[in-house]
């Protein structure tokens, strides 16, 4: 085994996926300034109604994000041979409550429902993805690979919309400041500690699962964030 570690070998192997998740056109034109905020509030509302609205879909994945989260304690409190494991996963899920509060919040700000969100598509497709990983039997490296990238797809996103020379406009910086931060910067890197052990020790068959999973992860977000074109 490299050095490194086993995700930084698959983030290398797979990079061209990697970089189309974590560097989506969609996260390009909020860090370059370009996206259309013009008729910000009235694309908003065209979008509730097409149900495409990101924040909507964001707050119905996070719904289904928390189970699966729940569901990786549960198995990193039967299966891990390190205790601090269930710690790391739980700060996740105390984020994720916070998480929620905040789409409510926005929700209120922008004065769009809830409630009467669309499942869109690709929305449907990712939550469909968490469902068969809650199963019992899927290995406890491989849904640890999954919850590590798909925080890490965000993260890295994100992030960037903060970087040096970002034109974020100000009306999304708070989102940005969300998943971008150092906190979750250094939530991710735990999770990329934890999934490196795990996967250091799985046998070759489970490994090719794990990355599998991996590579699914990143499709799955790049389709998310195609909904921002609002296509089908
Ligand atoms: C689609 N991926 C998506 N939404 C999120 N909120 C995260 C990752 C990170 O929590």
């Amino acid at each position: 085994v490299e050095k490194n570690g086993v995700i930084d070998r698959w983030v290398k192997k797979h990079l061209v996926l990697y970089t189309g998740a974590t560097r989506h056109p969609f996260i390009l034109s909020i860090r370059d300034g370009t996206i259309d905020f013009s008729s910000f509030k009235r694309w908003l509302w065209l979008a509730v109604l097409m149900g495409i609205w990101l924040t909507g879909q964001d707050y119905i994945f996070v719904r289904e994000f928390v189970p699966f989260a729940a569901s990786v304690l549960l198995k990193a409190s039967k299966n891990s041979d390190d205790n601090s494991d269930t710690e790391v996963v739980l700060s996740g899920l105390a984020s994720l409550s916070d998480e929620i509060s905040w789409f409510k919040q926005e929700a209120a700000k922008w004065d769009v429902p809830l409630s009467d969100v669309i499942v869109h598509k690709s929305n449907q497709n990712y939550c469909r993805f968490l469902e068969s990983l809650m199963l019992p039997a899927v290995e406890y490296s491989v849904v640890f690979t999954a919850l590590w990238a798909i925080e890490t797809v965000y993260q890295e996103s994100f992030s960037h919309c903060l970087e040096d020379g970002n034109k974020t406009p100000p009306e999304l910086l708070e989102a940005c400041q969300r998943w971008g931060s150092e906190g979750f910067g250094e939530f991710c890197r735990s999770l990329k500690k934890i999934a490196n052990r795990c996967l250091e020790k799985a046998p070759d068959e489970e490994l090719k699962k794990a990355e599998v999973t991996f590579l699914r992860v990143l499709e799955l977000e790049i389709e998310f964030w195609d909904m921002s074109h609002g296509g089908p």
